[in-house]
Protein backbone atom coordinates (compact mmCIF):
# COMPACT_ATOMS: atom_id res chain seq x y z
CA UNK A 1 0.00 0.00 0.00
CA UNK A 2 1.34 3.12 -0.71
CA UNK A 3 2.90 5.32 2.30
CA UNK A 4 1.12 8.68 2.94
CA UNK A 5 3.97 11.18 2.19
CA UNK A 6 4.93 13.27 5.29
CA UNK A 7 4.33 16.49 5.23
CA UNK A 8 4.00 17.08 8.57
CA UNK A 9 7.12 19.01 9.34
CA UNK A 10 9.62 17.16 12.32
CA UNK A 11 9.94 19.80 14.74
CA UNK A 12 12.93 21.47 13.54
CA UNK A 13 12.20 21.32 10.14
CA UNK A 14 11.21 24.25 8.05
CA UNK A 15 7.85 24.59 6.19
CA UNK A 16 7.34 22.51 2.75
CA UNK A 17 4.36 23.14 0.81
CA UNK A 18 2.97 19.57 -0.56
CA UNK A 19 3.28 19.11 -3.94
CA UNK A 20 0.96 20.73 -6.27
CA UNK A 21 0.11 23.71 -3.98
CA UNK A 22 -1.14 27.02 -6.13
CA UNK A 23 2.28 29.09 -6.50
CA UNK A 24 0.97 31.98 -4.51
CA UNK A 25 3.63 35.57 -4.30
CA UNK A 26 3.34 34.65 -0.69
CA UNK A 27 4.60 31.15 -0.94
CA UNK A 28 6.81 32.52 -3.23
CA UNK A 29 8.50 35.52 -1.45
CA UNK A 30 8.67 32.96 1.59
CA UNK A 31 10.91 30.05 -0.27
CA UNK A 32 13.15 33.01 -2.10
CA UNK A 33 14.06 35.01 1.31
CA UNK A 34 15.09 31.27 2.38
CA UNK A 35 17.15 30.63 -0.39
CA UNK A 36 19.40 33.68 1.13
CA UNK A 37 19.21 31.90 4.49
CA UNK A 38 20.41 28.69 3.11
CA UNK A 39 23.41 30.90 1.45
CA UNK A 40 24.56 32.28 4.77
CA UNK A 41 24.22 28.76 6.04
CA UNK A 42 26.50 27.47 4.04
CA UNK A 43 29.14 31.04 3.74
CA UNK A 44 29.33 29.78 8.13
CA UNK A 45 29.62 26.13 7.38
CA UNK A 46 32.60 27.03 4.75
CA UNK A 47 34.12 30.14 6.71
CA UNK A 48 34.28 27.99 9.75
CA UNK A 49 35.60 24.93 8.78
CA UNK A 50 38.28 26.70 5.90
CA UNK A 51 36.78 24.10 3.24
CA UNK A 52 33.86 23.92 0.61
CA UNK A 53 32.70 24.97 -2.49
CA UNK A 54 30.68 28.54 -2.29
CA UNK A 55 30.30 29.59 -5.65
CA UNK A 56 28.52 26.44 -6.95
CA UNK A 57 26.80 26.31 -3.87
CA UNK A 58 25.13 29.98 -4.16
CA UNK A 59 23.96 29.18 -7.51
CA UNK A 60 21.59 26.03 -7.08
CA UNK A 61 19.93 28.08 -3.95
CA UNK A 62 16.74 28.58 -5.17
CA UNK A 63 16.32 25.52 -7.21
CA UNK A 64 17.26 23.56 -4.35
CA UNK A 65 14.78 24.99 -2.17
CA UNK A 66 12.04 24.73 -4.65
CA UNK A 67 12.75 21.01 -5.42
CA UNK A 68 12.67 20.27 -1.35
CA UNK A 69 9.62 22.57 -0.18
CA UNK A 70 7.65 22.14 -3.01
CA UNK A 71 8.26 19.95 -5.28
CA UNK A 72 9.64 16.70 -4.54
CA UNK A 73 7.94 14.21 -2.84
CA UNK A 74 9.93 12.83 -0.05
CA UNK A 75 9.14 11.83 3.59
CA UNK A 76 12.04 13.11 6.22
CA UNK A 77 10.83 10.65 8.94
CA UNK A 78 11.24 7.89 5.98
CA UNK A 79 14.07 8.79 4.19
CA UNK A 80 14.22 5.09 2.13
CA UNK A 81 10.35 5.21 0.88
CA UNK A 82 10.40 3.40 -2.02
CA UNK A 83 8.04 5.17 -4.42
CA UNK A 84 9.88 8.62 -2.77
CA UNK A 85 11.03 10.89 -5.96
CA UNK A 86 14.98 10.74 -6.45
CA UNK A 87 17.45 13.75 -6.38
CA UNK A 88 20.42 13.18 -8.22
CA UNK A 89 22.80 15.76 -7.03
CA UNK A 90 25.95 14.93 -9.76
CA UNK A 91 27.49 18.07 -8.94
CA UNK A 92 28.22 16.79 -5.40
CA UNK A 93 31.17 19.38 -4.29
CA UNK A 94 28.43 21.90 -4.14
CA UNK A 95 27.18 19.75 -1.32
CA UNK A 96 27.19 22.12 1.94
CA UNK A 97 23.72 23.73 0.37
CA UNK A 98 22.62 20.28 -0.11
CA UNK A 99 22.98 19.44 3.55
CA UNK A 100 21.35 22.49 4.71
CA UNK A 101 18.15 22.39 3.00
CA UNK A 102 17.87 18.31 3.92
CA UNK A 103 18.23 19.36 7.42
CA UNK A 104 16.03 22.11 6.82
CA UNK A 105 13.52 19.65 5.52
CA UNK A 106 13.78 17.68 8.73
CA UNK A 107 16.62 14.68 7.37
CA UNK A 108 19.01 15.48 9.85
CA UNK A 109 19.44 17.87 12.83
CA UNK A 110 20.16 21.39 11.82
CA UNK A 111 23.16 21.40 14.61
CA UNK A 112 24.64 18.98 12.36
CA UNK A 113 25.60 21.30 10.16
CA UNK A 114 27.95 22.20 12.22
CA UNK A 115 29.92 19.04 11.64
CA UNK A 116 30.45 19.83 7.76
CA UNK A 117 33.56 18.47 6.60
CA UNK A 118 34.68 17.47 10.46
CA UNK A 119 36.20 13.78 10.83
CA UNK A 120 34.17 11.09 10.77
CA UNK A 121 30.89 13.47 10.23
CA UNK A 122 28.11 12.30 8.14
CA UNK A 123 28.89 15.43 6.13
CA UNK A 124 31.45 14.80 4.28
CA UNK A 125 32.90 17.27 1.34
CA UNK A 126 31.39 14.68 -0.86
CA UNK A 127 27.91 13.20 -0.36
CA UNK A 128 27.74 9.98 0.30
CA UNK A 129 24.57 8.44 0.87
CA UNK A 130 25.64 5.33 3.12
CA UNK A 131 26.56 8.24 5.67
CA UNK A 132 23.72 10.92 5.45
CA UNK A 133 20.13 10.54 4.90
CA UNK A 134 18.26 11.98 2.45
CA UNK A 135 21.57 11.43 0.09
CA UNK A 136 20.85 9.55 -3.04
CA UNK A 137 24.11 8.88 -4.54
CA UNK A 138 27.83 9.31 -3.91
CA UNK A 139 29.01 11.95 -6.27
CA UNK A 140 32.38 13.67 -6.58
CA UNK A 141 33.89 12.23 -9.71
CA UNK A 142 31.78 14.87 -12.21
CA UNK A 143 29.25 13.52 -14.85
CA UNK A 144 28.13 10.07 -13.36
CA UNK A 145 24.64 11.69 -12.47
CA UNK A 146 22.98 11.65 -16.03
CA UNK A 147 23.63 7.72 -16.46
CA UNK A 148 22.77 6.89 -12.56
CA UNK A 149 19.52 8.91 -13.04
CA UNK A 150 18.49 7.27 -16.49
CA UNK A 151 18.98 3.89 -14.56
CA UNK A 152 17.12 4.68 -11.78
CA UNK A 153 13.76 6.13 -14.49
CA UNK A 154 14.26 2.53 -15.83
CA UNK A 155 14.07 0.90 -12.53
CA UNK A 156 11.00 3.18 -12.08
CA UNK A 157 9.53 2.05 -15.23
CA UNK A 158 9.86 -1.77 -14.39
CA UNK A 159 8.70 -1.59 -10.88
CA UNK A 160 5.00 0.42 -12.24
CA UNK A 161 6.21 3.19 -9.91
CA UNK A 162 5.34 6.73 -10.63
CA UNK A 163 8.37 8.25 -8.57
CA UNK A 164 10.38 11.07 -10.95
CA UNK A 165 14.04 11.57 -10.81
CA UNK A 166 15.51 14.77 -11.00
CA UNK A 167 19.57 14.82 -11.57
CA UNK A 168 21.49 18.28 -10.92
CA UNK A 169 24.40 18.78 -13.05
CA UNK A 170 26.93 21.86 -13.72
CA UNK A 171 27.34 23.52 -16.65
CA UNK A 172 31.40 22.88 -16.57
CA UNK A 173 30.49 19.50 -15.50
CA UNK A 174 29.02 18.74 -19.36
CA UNK A 175 32.91 18.54 -20.91
CA UNK A 176 32.46 15.08 -19.16
CA UNK A 177 32.01 12.78 -22.07
CA UNK A 178 29.69 10.35 -20.25
CA UNK A 179 27.00 12.93 -19.57
CA UNK A 180 26.16 12.42 -23.40
CA UNK A 181 26.04 8.94 -23.42
CA UNK A 182 23.40 9.00 -20.78
CA UNK A 183 21.94 11.92 -22.56
CA UNK A 184 21.55 9.40 -25.14
CA UNK A 185 20.49 6.42 -23.44
CA UNK A 186 17.76 8.59 -21.45
CA UNK A 187 16.35 9.16 -25.02
CA UNK A 188 16.54 6.15 -26.82
CA UNK A 189 14.18 4.64 -23.89
CA UNK A 190 12.52 7.24 -23.82
CA UNK A 191 12.96 8.24 -20.08
CA UNK A 192 9.99 10.97 -19.33
CA UNK A 193 10.43 9.90 -15.81
CA UNK A 194 13.95 11.75 -15.95
CA UNK A 195 14.12 15.18 -15.42
CA UNK A 196 17.55 17.10 -15.57
CA UNK A 197 18.30 20.70 -14.23
CA UNK A 198 21.51 22.40 -15.64
CA UNK A 199 22.78 24.93 -13.23
CA UNK A 200 24.10 26.62 -16.34
CA UNK A 201 26.07 29.17 -14.27
CA UNK A 202 28.48 29.95 -17.20
CA UNK A 203 31.92 29.81 -14.71
CA UNK A 204 33.95 26.42 -13.49
CA UNK A 205 36.61 25.79 -11.60
CA UNK A 206 39.42 27.41 -13.61
CA UNK A 207 37.38 30.04 -15.75
CA UNK A 208 34.63 30.46 -17.99
CA UNK A 209 32.94 27.48 -19.54
CA UNK A 210 32.70 29.39 -23.30
CA UNK A 211 36.46 29.09 -22.47
CA UNK A 212 37.34 25.94 -21.02
CA UNK A 213 34.91 24.11 -22.94
CA UNK A 214 32.31 25.94 -24.95
CA UNK A 215 28.78 23.97 -24.58
CA UNK A 216 26.27 26.49 -26.48
CA UNK A 217 23.84 26.55 -27.67
CA UNK A 218 23.41 24.10 -24.96
CA UNK A 219 19.48 24.08 -25.69
CA UNK A 220 19.70 23.36 -29.21
CA UNK A 221 22.22 20.35 -28.67
CA UNK A 222 19.83 18.60 -26.17
CA UNK A 223 16.75 19.00 -28.51
CA UNK A 224 19.05 17.40 -30.85
CA UNK A 225 19.44 14.46 -28.90
CA UNK A 226 15.38 14.60 -28.51
CA UNK A 227 15.16 15.88 -25.17
CA UNK A 228 12.43 18.33 -24.16
CA UNK A 229 14.11 21.58 -23.32
CA UNK A 230 12.80 24.92 -20.99
CA UNK A 231 15.29 27.38 -20.33
CA UNK A 232 14.70 29.45 -17.30
CA UNK A 233 15.84 32.13 -14.96
CA UNK A 234 17.27 29.81 -11.87
CA UNK A 235 17.16 32.52 -9.47
CA UNK A 236 13.69 33.40 -10.14
CA UNK A 237 11.20 31.07 -7.60
CA UNK A 238 8.16 31.42 -9.99
CA UNK A 239 9.78 30.51 -13.12
CA UNK A 240 11.76 27.08 -11.28
CA UNK A 241 8.55 26.01 -9.59
CA UNK A 242 6.58 26.65 -13.02
CA UNK A 243 9.63 24.34 -14.53
CA UNK A 244 9.18 21.65 -12.63
CA UNK A 245 5.48 21.44 -12.88
CA UNK A 246 6.13 21.46 -16.59
CA UNK A 247 8.48 18.61 -16.69
CA UNK A 248 6.43 16.57 -14.98
CA UNK A 249 4.00 17.30 -17.40
CA UNK A 250 5.85 15.67 -20.48
CA UNK A 251 5.73 12.23 -21.38
CA UNK A 252 7.45 9.86 -23.82
CA UNK A 253 10.94 11.95 -23.69
CA UNK A 254 12.88 13.00 -21.11
CA UNK A 255 12.83 16.51 -20.26
CA UNK A 256 15.65 19.10 -19.51
CA UNK A 257 15.65 22.53 -17.64
CA UNK A 258 18.37 24.79 -18.94
CA UNK A 259 18.37 27.45 -15.75
CA UNK A 260 20.44 30.24 -16.22
CA UNK A 261 22.56 31.22 -12.91
CA UNK A 262 25.35 33.15 -11.65
CA UNK A 263 28.02 31.79 -9.48
CA UNK A 264 28.32 33.09 -6.02
CA UNK A 265 24.79 34.70 -6.38
CA UNK A 266 24.20 36.99 -3.81
CA UNK A 267 27.47 38.04 -3.12
CA UNK A 268 28.91 41.12 -5.30
CA UNK A 269 32.37 39.88 -5.09
CA UNK A 270 31.83 36.57 -5.30
CA UNK A 271 29.81 36.83 -8.16
CA UNK A 272 31.30 35.27 -11.39
CA UNK A 273 34.53 35.06 -10.14
CA UNK A 274 35.75 31.64 -10.60
CA UNK A 275 38.28 32.26 -7.80
CA UNK A 276 35.32 31.70 -5.32
CA UNK A 277 34.77 27.98 -6.53
CA UNK A 278 36.10 26.89 -3.82
CA UNK A 279 37.85 30.00 -1.66
CA UNK A 280 37.71 30.76 1.80
CA UNK A 281 37.06 34.11 3.15
CA UNK A 282 38.49 36.33 5.24
CA UNK A 283 37.35 37.46 8.04
CA UNK A 284 36.36 40.23 6.21
CA UNK A 285 35.30 39.30 3.43
CA UNK A 286 33.02 36.83 5.69
CA UNK A 287 31.29 39.97 7.93
CA UNK A 288 30.58 41.40 4.25
CA UNK A 289 28.94 38.31 2.82
CA UNK A 290 26.85 37.82 5.78
CA UNK A 291 25.88 41.64 5.61
CA UNK A 292 25.00 40.98 2.03
CA UNK A 293 23.29 37.87 2.24
CA UNK A 294 21.10 39.65 5.16
CA UNK A 295 19.82 42.14 2.50
CA UNK A 296 19.78 39.46 0.42
CA UNK A 297 16.73 38.06 2.37
CA UNK A 298 15.08 40.91 3.79
CA UNK A 299 14.31 42.08 -0.08
CA UNK A 300 11.74 39.08 0.74
CA UNK A 301 10.44 40.31 3.47
CA UNK A 302 7.01 41.98 3.66
C1 LIG B 1 35.76 13.87 -13.27
C2 LIG B 1 36.16 15.10 -12.54
N1 LIG B 1 37.05 15.96 -13.11
C3 LIG B 1 37.43 17.08 -12.46
C4 LIG B 1 36.92 17.37 -11.22
C5 LIG B 1 37.37 18.61 -10.48
N2 LIG B 1 36.31 19.60 -10.42
C6 LIG B 1 35.57 19.79 -9.30
S1 LIG B 1 34.41 20.96 -9.50
C7 LIG B 1 34.90 21.27 -11.08
C8 LIG B 1 34.22 22.32 -11.93
C9 LIG B 1 32.77 22.04 -12.09
O1 LIG B 1 32.14 23.09 -12.74
P1 LIG B 1 30.57 23.15 -12.75
O2 LIG B 1 30.03 21.84 -13.12
O3 LIG B 1 30.18 24.30 -13.61
O4 LIG B 1 30.24 23.40 -11.22
P2 LIG B 1 29.66 24.69 -10.49
O5 LIG B 1 30.12 25.90 -11.23
O6 LIG B 1 28.18 24.58 -10.56
O7 LIG B 1 30.20 24.60 -9.10
C10 LIG B 1 35.95 20.46 -11.45
C11 LIG B 1 36.60 20.48 -12.78
C12 LIG B 1 35.99 16.44 -10.66
N3 LIG B 1 35.44 16.66 -9.47
N4 LIG B 1 35.62 15.35 -11.34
Amino acid sequence: MEKTIGYAAPPQADRAYPHGTRHTPDMIADLSGRAYEYRRQVLRMVYARKSGHIGGAFSIAEILTALYFHHLRVDPGNPLWPDRDRLVFSKGHACAMLYTVLAHRGFFPVEELATFRCLNSRLQGHPEPAKTPGVEVAAGPLGHGVAIGAGMALGARLAGSRRNVYVILGDGELDAGLIWEGLLVAAKFGLSHLKIIIDYNGVQQTGPTSLVMPTEPIADKLAAFNWHVTEIHGHNMAEILDALDLVDEIHGRPAAIVARTTKGKGVSFMENAHEWHGAIPNDDQYRQAVEELREGARQWQA
